[in-house]
């Protein structure tokens, strides 16, 4: 089991081996944590995004980090709430799955995740964070992983709270 690490600040500035990415289905970049690591990261990230084809919902694709400090991009994209009448739970923990796996395929010690449809995608903080742990507590459970170190990333220090207590919750 890796060791979950909540942290506040800016997911640009982490020099891990791979930051996800909150995107869209192009991948072309946007606002929120998108806009922000693609600023971070440079103009080779587009470019190389451009060739990924986009991502469905609930999947994830790797990139290069460019400028960024750390080694990899995971891009996946998140659902948009719909009132949880879209399979949005699911969809949202098969972001964190998919990430988790293409970090294990490349033997990675260390992720870090924004939360994931947070922002502009209005998923309710509480399910969001409920769905985040809940999802990383079965990957590790069912997997055998090279991850060390799982970092969840905050700029509101209301959802490093609520992830707080989660995690104390789920122990
Ligand atoms: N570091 C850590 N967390 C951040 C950062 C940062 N630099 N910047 C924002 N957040 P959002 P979504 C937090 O909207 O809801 C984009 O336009 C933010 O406060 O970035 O999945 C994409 O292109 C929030 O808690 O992602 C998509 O179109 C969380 O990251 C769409 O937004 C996620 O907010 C995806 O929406």
């Amino acid at each position: 089991m890796a060791n979950i690490v909540i942290q506040l600040g800016d997911i640009t500035e982490l020099p891990v081996d791979a930051i996800v990415n909150a995107a869209n289905n192009s991948l072309l970049g946007g606002g929120g944590v998108d806009g922000a690591i693609h600023r971070a990261a440079g103009p080779g990230l587009l470019a190389e995004c451009q060739g990924l084809g986009g991502c469905e919902t609930g999947a994830a694709k790797l990139s290069q980090a460019y400028d960024l400090p750390c080694r990899y991009v995971i891009h996946t994209v998140g659902p948009v709430w719909h009132g949880g009448e879209k399979n949005e739970a699911a969809l949202l923990r098969s972001c964190y799955q998919h990430s988790l796996a293409l970090a294990d395929e490349l033997g990675l010690a260390s992720i870090a995740f924004p939360a994931i449809s947070c922002g502009v995608y209005g998923y309710p903080h509480t399910l969001a964070c409920t769905e985040a742990v809940t999802a990383l507590k079965a990957y590790f459970a069912n997997n055998n992983s090279s991850l060390q170190e799982v970092y969840l990333v905050v700029m509101d220090p209301n959802l490093a709270d609520l992830y707080q207590q989660l995690l104390r919750e789920s122990v």
